[in-house]
């Protein structure tokens, strides 16, 4: 039962995240995108070549790029085969870049969901100067009810979008979509249940994006409640502190640099992947 007859904003608060999007033209992530055309809306994994930062400014956009695109080919590195025949969700696209990417790598289809207009169109627009707009399309819907058939996706993932959602209710919906055995992997920022609730640094990255940055336990609690078993699980926050250094150093540096860096370094938040198959 899908509900495409619904709106699909169906609260003030995804509302809200919607109106930031379709607003969003930060040079951070459109000077990265125009690097190579895969606009991304995600963080970086890796060591940067400290050179660039006795260069031009264009060597640190780059390298920043780098490192973001670096951090898509781990995400789907975890999806294991994937077949030209097989279909996969990008569950929050944003502008599209790792759907790209997947298609390029799989040769299959990929349908990328935003409930953010202006992302959709870019991603749309972009995926048609590729010419893979047969293979690639993005559409605006809701990642809690998208609408999509059920059991119709061999992989589906989650690039750092999870925290605007209530995990229980995103799990369910991508149990929904998955074939038996299809494989589940998101990379996300979590709060560390150890340290207890959200520090004040977590805090501001919350403020900072309008998110709900859930601790890491709820992760297993909601994909155990819904028939998702973890296959790998892998702490990436040293992998990404370097990214967060050379960002800080940046021409495009926002802001959140600072607590990003302080919420890694204290403890109490960490850059987490997760592959589970859905049983
Ligand atoms: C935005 O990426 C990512 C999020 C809003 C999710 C928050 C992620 C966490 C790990 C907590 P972006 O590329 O649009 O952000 P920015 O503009 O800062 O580069
Ligand atoms: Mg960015």
């Amino acid at each position: 039962m899908t509900s495409l007859d619904q709106p699909v904003l169906r609260t003030a608060y995804q509302k809200s995240i919607a109106d930031y999007w379709d607003k969003e033209k930060d040079p951070v992530n459109l000077r990265l995108g125009d690097v190579d055309g895969l606009y991304h809306h995600h963080y970086g994994l890796g060591a940067y070549d400290p050179a660039v930062l006795d260069g031009p400014d264009e060597g640190v956009i780059a390298e920043m790029h780098r490192l973001e695109s670096a951090q898509a080919e781990v995400l789907l590195d975890h999806l294991g085969p994937i077949a030209p025949g097989d279909r996969l969700l990008d569950a929050g696209c944003g502008r599209g870049g790792s759907s790209i990417m997947a298609n390029h790598r799989f040769g299959c289809q990929v349908d990328g969901v935003s409930i953010s207009r202006q992302q959709v169109d870019f991603a749309n627009g972009e995926a048609g100067k590729r010419g893979v707009d047969g293979q690639v399309k993005y559409h605006v819907r809701n990642m809690l009810d998208t609408g999509f058939e059920t059991g119709a996706f061999a992989g589906i993932w989650n690039n750092e979008s999870t925290m605007y959602v209530d995990l229980f209710e995103l799990f369910a919906e991508h149990a929904r979509q998955l074939r038996p055995g299809g494989r589940y992997v998101t990379i996300t920022g979590c709060y560390n249940d150890v340290t207890g609730g959200r520090s004040r640094a977590v805090s501001q990255i919350d403020q900072h994006y309008i998110c709900n940055i859930h601790a890491r336990g709820e992760y297993f609690k909601a994909l155990a409640a819904n028939g998702f078993v973890p296959i790998s699980v892998v702490d990436l926050t040293a992998d990404t502190i370097p990214y967060w250094e050379l960002r800080a150093q940046s021409s495009v540096a926002t802001g959140i640099e600072d607590p990003f860096l302080t919420a890694y370094r204290e403890g109490s938040f960490h850059y987490l992947l997760i592959a589970a198959d859905r049983i």
